[in-house]
């Protein structure tokens, strides 16, 4: 399906325990997503809700590398990026329903989760600036004489974005403990990426920054923990960033009630969904002897009904107060006035 590098796992594999807490947050995320699909055509979500449904093995292998103080900068398509940072499901829901327990007190949505306290450092509606505020988090980390590592997850739609040609460079030239995470899912919107790119290899694009550049089957979640775990470790030791290109599909439409024909054809969709990273996964997980039907089945179990659970507490939980709608805002005039503190 795609042509990709066959990556060597030197000192990254993954351990029983390991195995099985990727295919946990693999399932999460998907539960997650599939509840706030359906969460939104009830109207309970308020704002566009992109989902990361046929992504999550790029989430869960890279964040299974990742302690609470790595900081990791998001996009649009975020979900799956809180959930693997450590965001749990009803933070994220009811951060969707606009609730005052959300991540973001009810005040951000889909777009707009943080939490600093797990390294979550936001995702964004805007395309590109992960890129940029990752490297910036690299170069604070390197300032602090710290090992710790910024992650800027990105599609293939930010590619061709100035920011990603001004923060490769940075990040290389200072060496800087950056991982960028390309999660090539084809499409920009309705923007085919073999029509929008020039060199549709962006792993081959590390080489004119001066950084190691990967392609790597994105859907194989082992692929990723394997080719992220060497990264982020080298980064930790000073070795500078790593461009990794994930090649993966959006199985469902750009965001949840917007049209999904005409850009691409079933067929390709169905061929996409066999594979699925999760069935994929769990096959392996199976032959490998890791686990059985039984055990994973258990988990499918576990997680329908934490996420489940994660309905309910955010569908029951309040409205901000809106006597509280200036809390947080910052005012940049007020905070340059003489005498503020
Ligand atoms: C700077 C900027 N330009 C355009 C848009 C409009 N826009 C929203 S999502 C999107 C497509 C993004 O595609 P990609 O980065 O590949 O991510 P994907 O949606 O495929 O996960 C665009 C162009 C935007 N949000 N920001």
């Amino acid at each position: 399906m795609c042509a990709t590098q066959k990556v060597e796992a030197t000192g990254q594999v993954a351990s029983p325990k390991e195995l099985l807490a990727l295919y946990r947050m693999m399932v999460t995320i998907r539960r997650t997503e599939e509840q706030l699909a359906k969460a939104y055509q009830q109207g309970l979500i308020h704002g566009a809700c992109h989902t990361y449904v046929g992504e999550e093995a790029i989430a869960a292998g890279v964040c299974a590398h990742l302690r609470v103080d790595d900081a990791v900068f998001s996009t649009h398509r975020g979900h799956g990026h809180a959930l693997a940072k450590g965001v749990p499901p009803r933070e994220v829901i009811a951060e969707l329903y606009g609730r005052v327990t959300g991540c973001s007190r009810g005040r951000g949505g889909s777009m707009h989760l943080f939490a600093p306290e797990v390294g979550l450092m936001g995702t964004s509606g805007i395309v590109g600036p992960s890129i940029l505020q990752a490297t910036g988090a690299g170069y604070s980390f390197m300032l602090l004489k710290t090992d710790r590592v910024g992650v800027a997850f990105f599609g293939d739609g930010a590619v061709n974005n100035g920011a990603f040609h001004e923060g490769l460079n940075l990040a290389s030239i200072w060496k800087l403990p950056v991982l960028f995470v390309c999660e090539n899912n084809q499409y920009a919107t309705e923007i085919a990426f073999s029509y929008a790119a020039g060199n549709p290899n962006v792993g081959e694009r590390g080489a004119a920054y001066g950084l190691p550049g990967l392609t790597i089957d994105g859907n194989d979640v082992l692929a990723v923990y394997a080719a992220a775990g060497e990264a982020i470790a080298r980064a930790r030791a000073g070795g500078g960033p790593t461009l990794l290109e994930c090649r993966t599909y959006r199985t469902r439409a750009h965001a949840e009630g917007m049209r999904d024909a005409g850009y691409r054809t079933q067929e390709e969709v169905e061929q996409w969904k066999v594979q699925d990273p999760i069935t994929r996964y769990r096959g392996h997980v199976q032959e490998s002897g890791a686990a059985d039907a039984r055990a994973l089945d258990a988990i499918d179990e576990e997680v329908a009904a934490l996420v489940a659970e994660a309905a309910d507490f955010a569908y029951n939980s309040p409205w901000p107060d809106p006597g509280t709608a200036h809390d947080f805002v910052y005012d940049m005039a007020a905070a340059m006035q003489p005498g503020a503190g």
